[in-house]
């Protein structure tokens, strides 16, 4: 299966943190370009963060994906202090083929990918037919006139 994993950091030894972790995954196909990008969210004056995604083709299931990118936080001494607060390394399952999954602790796809420009850039540069499918399936409903048709 084509899995999709999201790699940040904005502490420490950034892009040394995103390649061992690379490093460390079994399967991997391709590692997007690293881009830096302007912190989303978290509290004020957080340095700009390295993101990148990597693909994979494997058997590993979502869950046991999720172990993976729990067991390389840990890997890069992340501690989960601050919410949303500055991290040495941030791992988010993205996609698992067409697999979906809904449970307290794993959303698959990833419930807020669709909305993030340093998630869809790097994922766009390994996959843009799935960040265009994507994109034409929540075009607004447009009528000849270019008004938006009110749905049902
Ligand atoms: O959810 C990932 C952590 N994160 C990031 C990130 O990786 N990159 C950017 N640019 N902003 C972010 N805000 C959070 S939280």
């Amino acid at each position: 299966m084509r899995a999709f994993l999201a790699l940040g950091s904005n502490l420490g030894d950034r892009e040394r943190y995103i390649r061992d972790a690379v490093a460390a995954l079994p399967d991997v196909v391709a590692l997007s370009p690293i881009y830096e990008t302007d912190p989303v969210g978290g509290p004020d004056g957080q340095g700009p963060f390295l993101n990148a995604v990597v693909e994979l083709d494997t058997d590993l299931s979502p869950r046991e994906l999720l172990e993976w990118c729990r067991r390389l936080e840990a890997a890069a001494g992340r501690v989960r202090t601050e919410h949303w607060g500055p991290r040495t390394l941030d791992v988010d399952v993205l996609l698992v083929g067409d697999l979906v999954v809904d449970e307290p602790d794993l959303v698959v796809p990833h419930p807020r990918m669709w909305e993030r420009d340093f998630v869809l850039k790097p994922l766009a540069d390994l996959a843009p037919e799935v960040v265009d499918r994507r994109a034409s399936s929540t075009k607004p409903d447009l009528d000849r006139s270019g008004a938006r048709r009110p749905h049902d």
